[in-house]
């Protein structure tokens, strides 16, 4: 009988290793634990209605925010992980106000710093709505065997040596990128194997879908207001009103968008007068992902990708998506901004 030929993510990645000339898997080694981790985050996330493991645990992270129990196991599990890879010396998540040093003797020597939100969405979770792992990998600037430093986390998004999410959704996915082009794998539960089910990800130039969270329409700037407007109106050829898709979680909406075409938005607010979403760990892997797959991520007017972090939770105005919405929008800021 003919067999498909699956590609797994550990294949994968050894396969593309050995096309680059003096890679020594330290890099492969890291991404192989990430997938571990999304396995084990994916296990608990989907017994979330059963067991015991749903409701806030009584902490409040950094940010104000009661945290969730998944959000605290999907911190550890991560974390945990890529100790134990051995190539990472350090992590920042949502969950962690400072960096979290990795200071075993092995972990020193790791070139690799990690930057992190291991449970985007995590409010979803008691409804049953997908949720999200979004990570980030830098070449660490210190000087391996040093315990590395918060600059090392601080760095542009250009510098990001990978980037990706993982969607906890009807069925699990890690989608990454290592700056040549964006794959997806979906997980295989009956092999406990992430398989390679989207390769080479193009998302659509043109797209008809938007995602923002409308109830906060008083308080965005005319150009967004303006563009929603755009979205909805009728034009001669019949190619809009464009359809509103909003769940609430950064993956999930930038994941149909990437695939079926469309422009995800979160501009400053009253409630948010920076914006919400966290550079560093959100939007730069997200902005990454955008770029590799022929889309776009902006402030509003300036690439996501160049953005100077000054500190690990710093938040910004966030726009990703098909690359002709997102330069309608910018027109639409542009204009509105200087009348
Ligand atoms: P979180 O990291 O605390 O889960 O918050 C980030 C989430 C994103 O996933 C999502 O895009 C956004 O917050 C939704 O915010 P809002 O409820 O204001 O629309
Ligand atoms: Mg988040």
């Amino acid at each position: 009988m003919f067999m498909h030929k699956v590609t797994t993510l550990n294949q994968f990645i050894v396969e593309r290793q050995a096309e680059i000339p003096g890679a020594t898997g330290e890099f492969s080694r890291l991404l192989h634990h990430v997938g571990i981790a999304a396995k084990k985050v994916h296990r608990e996330v989907n017994k979330a209605g059963l067991v015991d493991i749903l409701g806030r645990v009584g902490t409040v992270n950094v940010q104000g925010e009661n945290q969730q129990k998944l959000d605290v196991f999907a911190n550890a599990t991560f974390m945990d992980e890529l100790r134990a890879s051995g190539e990472c010396c350090g992590v920042a998540t949502e969950e962690n106000e400072g960096i979290v040093v990795f200071d075993e003797e092995l972990c020193r020597e790791g070139k690799y710093v990690a930057c992190m939100d291991p449970l985007d969405g995590s409010s979803n979770i008691d409804a049953n709505v997908s949720v999200g792992t979004i990570f980030s990998i830098y070449r660490r600037k210190s000087a391996v065997g040093e315990c590395p430093v918060e600059s090392d986390f601080l760095q542009v998004g250009t510098e990001q040596i990978a980037a990706g999410y993982v969607i906890y959704g009807s069925s699990t996915m890690l989608v990454y990128t290592a700056g040549r082009g964006v794959n997806g794998f979906t997980l295989d539960t009956s092999i406990g194997e992430f398989c390679l089910s989207h390769p080479l990800v193009q998302t659509p130039a043109r797209g008809r879908i938007y995602s923002i969270n409308e109830g906060n329409y008083v308080n965005f700037p005319v150009g967004v207001k303006k563009y929603i407007k755009y979205c909805q109106e009728i034009d001669e050829e019949g190619g809009r009103p464009y359809t509103s898709r909003y769940i609430g979680s950064l993956v999930a909406d930038y994941h149909r968008n990437m695939l079926h075409g469309g422009l995800f938005l979160y501009p400053e607010t009253n409630a948010y007068p920076e914006g919400k979403l966290r550079l560093v760990y959100e939007c730069n892997p997200v902005a990454f992902i955008a770029e590799q797959s022929g889309g776009m991520a902006t402030d509003g007017t300036r690439r996501v990708l160049e953005l100077v972090p000054g500190s690990l939770h710093q938040r910004v105005p966030f726009y990703a998506g098909s690359r002709e919405m997102t330069r309608k929008l910018m027109e639409f800021l542009e204009f509105f901004n200087n009348i």
